[in-house]
């Protein structure tokens, strides 16, 4: 399978200007030189045309920041996915703020009847208009997926869930809102905190979650918010969360997705170049990404 490029350029989905800059600055941090010596074919469909600046936070009547926006990126998004895997491309989406994911979930899920999703995250994203502290959108985009949320949202490709609360598995995550903890609970959804990864090890969850998505799904999306890792590791990036993951743990994470051939589509998302110095963040992104398409230290 062919490798398609496709940076989605949101940053409307979250507080912070710069998010829109962090499909180029992973390009820029040497990218194309991965995939070159890996040998991997690959296009570049370049990047969504998504309007941040026509984004308006204030008139809006419901909790949600630029909902219009969003919703109008989503559908532009999910359409290109659908149509590089319709072209045969294993589609490698670049961000970009995480409500990306709205988009590029839809996409893939047209092809797919029964997705599981790997959400490696320091954050749930699972909250609604209604338990949403902030109304940003990235803060909901997997609540979405499964149907939960405002229709202009759920609606993108298909007005059904995208995904089942059981065929999903959050990684990480150690910043969950008490709305989100509720939805979690109600809805059954598996989640590995830090402190599961700490207990139990990185092999042992990544093991598991391959096994369990195995079994009942066919096909898994990985989304990888950078802010999975610990700031130290990842300092450009707009909602940083102390006691995260390690570079190291997560680059094997990546390697038994890798050796698995289980994984569809992947995103890497929330890279903000402009929260960063020496575009790092983009930098670690681009070995990350390396670890998932097969690079090995020997
Ligand atoms: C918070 C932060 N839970 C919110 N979420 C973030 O605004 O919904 N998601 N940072 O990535
Ligand atoms: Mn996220
Ligand atoms: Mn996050
Ligand atoms: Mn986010």
């Amino acid at each position: 399978n062919k490798l398609g490029i496709l940076g989605v350029p949101i940053t409307i989905g979250q507080p912070n200007k710069g998010a829109d800059l962090g499909p180029d600055a992973i390009r820029h941090a040497g990218l194309y030189t991965v995939l070159q010596n890996l040998n991997a074919s690959y296009q570049d469909y370049g990047n969504v045309q998504i309007k941040n600046e026509e984004a308006n936070q204030i008139d809006q009547a419901t909790n949600l920041k630029n909902l219009n926006e969003v919703a109008a990126a989503s559908e532009l998004t999910a359409n290109k996915v659908s149509e590089m895997i319709q072209e045969g491309q294993f589609p490698l989406l670049l961000g970009g703020d995480h409500s990306m994911a709205i988009g590029t979930i839809a996409g893939v899920q047209q092809h797919y009847e029964n997705l599981g999703v790997i959400w490696y995250d320091a954050h749930a994203d699972f909250n609604t208009e209604e338990t949403s502290p902030s109304g940003n959108i990235h803060g909901m985009s997997l609540a979405v997926n499964l149907g939960m949320g405002h229709e202009k949202l759920t609606s993108i490709l298909q007005n059904e869930p995208k995904i089942k609360p059981e065929n999903v598995i959050i990684i990480g995550a150690r910043s969950i809102d008490s709305g989100e903890r509720e939805l979690i609970k109600e809805k059954g959804i598996k989640v590995y905190t830090a402190h599961e990864v700490e207990q139990q090890g990185i092999e042992s969850v990544i093991k598991e979650s391959l096994n369990y998505l195995t079994a009942r799904t066919d096909g898994i999306h990985l989304s990888f918010d950078v802010d999975s890792l610990d700031p130290i590791y990842v300092p450009g990036t707009g909602t940083p969360v102390e006691g995260g993951l390690s570079v190291r743990e997560s680059h094997y994470a990546l390697r038994l997705l890798n050796e698995s051939e289980k994984i569809v589509s992947a995103e890497f998302v929330e890279v903000n170049p402009l929260l960063d110095e020496r575009n790092q963040t983009a930098k670690r992104t681009v070995e990350l990404i390396g670890s998932l398409l097969g690079e090995r230290y020997i």
